[in-house]
């Protein structure tokens, strides 16, 4: 056969050839790529081709050669994804790295947890922590409370029936600090964050649960003036150095004197808006010297050791920090709401 014919005839092969297996993807390697195959037995005839059909018949043979290797290139494809794992059959990429996941963002409400924790901190408190289920006695009787307070009756207090002992969730983390008291020897510095329940319908202004950070301060010769000065710097530290406070006079159980805690409004600075309903002052917490029947029951010495204290909710300082006006927003988990605070710390 003619040189020029045996090139179209094994182009006429390769271009019918079809193939099944990785078997026959080798074979046809074999057949006319390989180091004894059809396109090696081409070049070696080419030599004894005259010099003036040379350059075209190498041509020829050189433009077979490359449609040869990109059919075996095809044919490896095909033989590849035929082989492959039912994964990437369905176009699942296992080695793709995976896609981001959003970073959620922390609640508000740990957000100003966390930030006056670390205030009271940096002033040498501690953090404890104690049961939500409570006794009576760690709940209302260690704190003062007589028998007959309103507090402990059925409607403003969840009671739980705990075999013969009645327990009761707790109304305020004082519960806490009762059992420090208990457990511990003046001089005491601890703050007690957590969550505490009351029996109260539902509403944008009242729920039957929330958040509450307590402060106690025991030691020798404790003051109402250090009270005042604690408080100052908290404010400050919360709200802005340039917030006034104001105290006027309350009542509490557990402390004697009591007062509440005004600081300057944070929108209007003093000169009066709706926000303080032209007071140009906003409630922030209620505090007081220790009662010393409540160093009594703890067995401190009220001869010796004087306390202040203190318990502000979070969901109040976090309001007038974030203007969040509706507290049931804090328990809805609406990401529209969440997500608001991504930048909080
Ligand atoms: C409020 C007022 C207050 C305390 C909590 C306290 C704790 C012990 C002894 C005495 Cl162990 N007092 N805590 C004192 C005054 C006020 O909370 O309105 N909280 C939301």
């Amino acid at each position: 056969m003619e040189l020029k014919e045996k090139i179209k005839e094994i182009g006429r092969e390769v271009k019918e050839y079809s193939i099944k297996s990785k078997e026959d993807l080798e074979s046809f390697r074999i057949k006319y790529l390989g180091s004894k195959g059809n396109l090696k037995a081409l070049y070696q005839d080419l030599k004894s081709v005259n010099n003036d059909l040379k350059r075209e018949f190498g041509q020829l043979i050189n433009q077979l050669k490359i449609e040869t290797e990109t059919k075996f290139d095809s044919f490896k494809g095909e033989i590849n994804s035929s082989s492959k794992s039912s994964e990437s059959k369905q176009g699942i990429d296992l080695s793709r790295p995976a896609a981001d996941t959003p970073l959620g963002a922390r609640h508000p409400l740990a957000v100003v947890r966390n930030e006056i924790i670390e205030i009271f901190k940096r002033i040498g408190f501690n953090v404890s922590e104690g049961p939500e289920i409570e006794d009576d006695w760690h709940n209302f009787s260690a704190l003062n409370f007589p028998p007959e307070h309103p507090a402990r009756d059925m409607q403003d207090t969840f009671f739980i029936e705990n075999g013969a002992r009645e327990m009761a969730l707790r109304t305020h983390t004082s519960s806490v600090q009762v059992r420090v008291m208990e457990n511990s020897k003046p001089p005491i510095r601890t703050i007690s964050p957590g969550r505490v329940y009351r029996n109260e319908a539902i509403s944008a202004r009242a729920h039957c649960f929330f958040h509450q950070i307590e402060g106690l301060y025991i030691d020798k010769d404790v003051s109402f003036a250090d009270l005042k000065q604690t408080l100052l710097y908290f404010a400050r530290e919360v709200f802005g150095e340039k917030t006034e406070i104001r105290l006027r006079p309350s009542y509490f159980p557990f402390t004697e004197p009591s007062a509440e805690l005004d600081v300057s409004c944070t929108i209007c600075n003093g000169k009066g808006c709706n926000v303080c309903k032209y007071t140009g002052w906003l409630e922030i917490l209620g505090c007081g010297m220790v009662d010393p029947n409540v160093l009594i029951a703890a067995e401190i010495d009220p001869e010796v050791y004087s306390g202040f204290a203190f318990g502000m909710g979070v969901e109040r300082i976090t309001q007038l920090k974030y203007r969040v006006n509706d507290l049931r927003l804090y328990s809805e988990n609406d990401l529209r709401f969440l997500k608001q605070f991504k930048s909080a710390y």
